[in-house]
């Protein structure tokens, strides 16, 4: 299957449907997990993205969080956010399903944009004294760890940590999404449910499915089109060939 063969795919297509992973955020320099340079090499990530490890050593949670958020800070959406951002917009219903926590999908202007792991930029109370969610996208923080505004008591990250339950409503909206012509999923490992999942879920509705990633993962068996190489290289390809082919 060629870059080309999807492209034909993508132009016949009215609904698209696109999952991401870390690997569209490499280009902008932030370290996926499971590389070679990822984060769950250096730091015993495992335990760290778990409510358990939160309320054993909050302190130590938060100093991986605020690193990563002052590495995350001076990064910017590259090609592959781009054009996902342009296609968000053109075509007639577009979803887009991320795993990153990153936020480089919401400042490349991504509409229909479900981000199913939350935000590092979002905080929330760990005691869940009833506020809301709130942005803070200060860094470093003026005190760590990060106080709730409402009760005082500890913040914690508004990600979903392993064993954490992602919100009801992201995977009725991911799963509705998988009703779709074309189904790509881009720069994940596709180890981590329910996340992993969508790829079948997306088959099971006859969708076409693509993954786009530098290596084999566990989804390239199952999808129809394997293309191999860096996400912000094939996508602006397939970008430069639809837009070319419009022109006609
Ligand atoms: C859930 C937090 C129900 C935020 C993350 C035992 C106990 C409890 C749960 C489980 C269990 N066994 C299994 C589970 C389920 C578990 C799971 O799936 N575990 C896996 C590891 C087996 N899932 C959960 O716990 C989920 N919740 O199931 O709730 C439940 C409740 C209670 C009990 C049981 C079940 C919650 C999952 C969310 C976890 N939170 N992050 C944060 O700190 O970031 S996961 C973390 O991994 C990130 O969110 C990340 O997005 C996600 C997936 O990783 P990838 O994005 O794929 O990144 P990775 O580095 O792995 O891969 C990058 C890829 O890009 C590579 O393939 C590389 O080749 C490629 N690439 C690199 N550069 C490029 C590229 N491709 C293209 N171009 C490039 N340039």
């Amino acid at each position: 299957m060629t870059v080309q063969t999807v492209v034909d795919r993508l132009r016949r297509a009215t609904r698209v449907t696109i999952l991401t992973g870390a690997g569209v955020s490499a280009a902008s320099g932030v370290p996926t997990f499971r590389g070679a340079d990822g984060l769950w090499r250096t730091y015993r990530a495992e335990e760290l993205a778990t409510p358990d490890a939160f309320a054993g050593d909050p302190a130590l949670v938060w100093e991986w969080y605020a690193w990563r958020r002052g590495l995350i800070a001076s990064c910017f959406p590259n090609a592959a956010h781009d054009v996902i951002a342009r296609w968000s917009r053109t075509f007639t219903r577009c979803r887009v399903l991320t795993q990153n926590v990153d936020d480089l999908h919401l400042r490349a202007g991504t509409t229909g944009l479900v981000r199913l792991h939350g935000s590092i930029w979002e905080l929330a109370c760990w005691r869940g004294c009833g506020a809301p969610p709130w942005r803070d996208e200060s860094h470093p923080f003026p005190m760590l760890p990060p106080r709730c505004p409402r009760c005082g008591g500890l913040a914690r990250p508004a990600v979903v940590w392993f064993g954490e339950s992602l919100s009801a409503a992201d995977v009725a909206a991911a799963y509705d999404a998988c009703a779709c012509e074309v189904f790509l999923t881009v720069g994940t490992s596709a180890i981590v449910y329910p996340a992993a999942g969508l790829v079948h879920e997306a088959t099971r509705h006859g969708a076409f499915t693509v993954e786009i990633n530098l290596e084999p993962t566990p989804a390239s068996s199952v999808v129809d089109a394997a293309l191999q190489g860096p996400a912000e290289q094939i996508l602006a390809d397939m970008a430069r060939r639809l837009h070319h082919e419009t022109l006609l």
